[in-house]
């Protein structure tokens, strides 16, 4: 299994950001009720600066190459949870398949309760940055985003949108949901890049 969790050595901080608890549960966060999307009905769109538009079924998208990572998990509220086992489809096979354009610079992750986050091109073309549909060898709870949800362990998790819909390829910054409301672009946990 490829280990995400000593990525924090990148950061020059400890596996812990400052100002983060370790919690052993996996607290649920979402801005309102959890969608019903179900695997059937699940579709991911990749469109904007791209020579491909995509629009893949479940099946598809999880047919691409695939992968499990052992990763660690920071909400910007103050909590942690390590060592979590995501299998899923890294962005950079996402960009492989979509054939991102050179003037794309940004990203805006969607989402079916019509959330958004956004995030400089060159912080999601990481191996770690995942789509995953599998947590600790089951399917996804929905109410943490099933049956696909973005993770981001270099980043707070408001960056990973749950239920993901699509992704789109931009070629100046937008900001998502909460960056509209003064949290980071960056969101760099051990920087605590927490607000704008
Ligand atoms: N679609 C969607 N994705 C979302 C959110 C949301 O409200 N809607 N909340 C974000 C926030 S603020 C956090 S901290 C994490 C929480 O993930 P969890 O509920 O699995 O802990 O999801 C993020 N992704
Ligand atoms: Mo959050």
């Amino acid at each position: 299994m490829y280990d995400a969790t000593d990525l924090y050595r990148e950061f020059d901080g400890e596996r812990l950001p400052p100002g983060q608890r370790q919690t052993d549960g996996f607290p649920v966060l979402s801005k309102g009720e959890a969608p019903a999307v179900d695997r059937e009905d699940w579709t991911f769109e990749v469109w904007g600066a791209v020579d491909d538009q995509l629009s893949l079924s479940f099946d598809e998208f999880t047919d691409l190459p695939s992968e499990t990572q052992r990763q660690d998990f920071h909400c910007v509220t103050g909590w942690s949870r390590f060592d979590n086992a995501f299998t899923g489809v890294t962005f950079p096979t996402v960009m492989e398949a979509a054939g991102v354009h050179d003037d794309a610079v940004h990203v805006m992750f969607h989402a079916a309760d019509g959330y958004t986050t956004n995030l400089p091109l060159d912080d999601c073309d990481r191996r770690e940055l995942l789509f995953t549909w599998d947590l600790d060898g089951k399917p996804l709870p929905a109410d943490h985003g099933g049956p696909v949800r973005v993770v981001t362990p270099h980043k707070y998790a408001y960056k990973g949108a749950k239920w993901v819909t699509g992704v789109e390829f931009l070629t100046e910054p937008e900001r998502g949901y909460w960056e509209k409301r003064g949290y980071s672009t960056s969101a760099n946990p051990w920087q605590e890049e927490r607000y704008a």
